[in-house]
């Protein structure tokens, strides 16, 4: 089980991610590739299986498959997003349904290099750790991906949300990007989240216009089930924006991608706690409480997005 209770370094959390995948039937854990300094970006594939025998088997194997994608940790200062992440992949195993036939694809930690460099060096550190020419190093890996690139962001090396030297420049978007694609060609994602902090909003696309993104309304009905759901664990209260139009301009980030190019029906960005008390350096002892709230919300979500076409 990963920590509950302190936040795990990018060894402790690839010592865990290894325990499951050798140690589940369920797991798959593969390498997507390579991060700037050479640091593997893991994907946690849960395999849908059924204990059921006979004609009930039989009719599981015929139901309508799903897929949901997962991001953590894409900006490095954001501790509690991999932290949530990574006991997600807990529950997913442990309290999970399994009548229905879902693949759930996770990927804990997408941005290791920023993250280690949060414990090294500098906690409060967003980007990757690109070694740009100029100035500064690190790119915005949120203002990285190929939709509407350069909306919202910034072209200085030395900016927080520096979009780098062109889409998907930076491999961790590449590779997570690619994999995105494959699957989403195999059978199309119901679901694609995107875990961030803080703020307690749940974002609904665009983030590079007002314009509304297609199933605006279905999104915000999920939604509404998600934020019900959360705040009944410890009364937390999200709240639901769309991006461009409640929160800010910004294109080039991993929830307009999929909206647009993969065409996921449902796409949040999640911003888990605070409301700006601890900011991003949210006390470990907000760990649990943070993912069971962000459980429930999305095990309710699901019950709600998984009955449809
Ligand atoms: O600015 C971001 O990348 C996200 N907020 S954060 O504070 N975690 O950095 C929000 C992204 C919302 N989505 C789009 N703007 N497309
Ligand atoms: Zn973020």
């Amino acid at each position: 089980v990963p920590s509950k209770n302190a936040y795990m370094t990018f060894q402790e959390i690839e010592y865990y991610l290894k325990h499951i995948g050798n140690n589940n039937p369920r797991v798959e854990l593969r390498s997507l590739g390579k991060s700037h300094e050479g640091r593997d970006i893991w994907l946690v594939h849960i395999k849908p299986v059924t204990t059921k025998r006979g004609a009930a088997r039989i009719a599981f194997s015929h139901m309508k498959k799903r897929s949901i994608w997962i991001e953590g940790g894409l900006h490095a200062r954001e501790r509690i997003s991999p932290a949530v992440t990574l006991l997600l992949i807990d529950h997913f195993l442990n309290d999970f349904p399994q009548d229905k036939p879902f693949d759930i694809y996770i990927v804990p930690m997408a941005n290791p290099d920023g993250y280690v460099y949060t414990w090294t060096n500098d906690r409060l550190w967003r980007k990757n750790r690109r070694d740009n020419v100029g100035r500064c190093d690190g790119v915005d890996l949120n203002r990285n991906w190929d939709a509407h690139w350069g909306v919202g962001a910034s072209t200085q090396t030395c900016s927080e949300v520096y979009q780098g030297t062109s889409p998907f420049s930076e491999p961790e978007t590449k590779v997570l990007s690619e994999e995105m694609t494959r699957l989403n060609n195999q059978r199309k994602f119901d679901l694609v989240l995107a875990i961030h902090s803080y703020g307690q909003v749940l974002l609904y696309p665009y983030g590079w216009t007002t314009n509304p993104a297609p199933h605006t309304e279905d999104m915000k009905r999920k939604g509404n089930v998600f934020l019900k759901a959360a705040k009944a664990h410890a009364g937390t209260v999200y709240t639901m924006v769309n991006s461009a139009g409640g929160f800010y301009y910004a294109a080039g980030a991993t929830d307009d991608w999929a909206k647009e190019k993969l065409g996921t029906r449902y796409v949040y960005t999640l911003e888990l706690r605070d409301k700006g008390n601890y900011g991003f350096t949210l006390p470990a002892n907000q760990i649990l409480s943070t993912a069971t709230e962000v459980w429930q919300g999305l095990e309710m979500m699901i019950g709600a997005i998984a009955p449809e076409k």
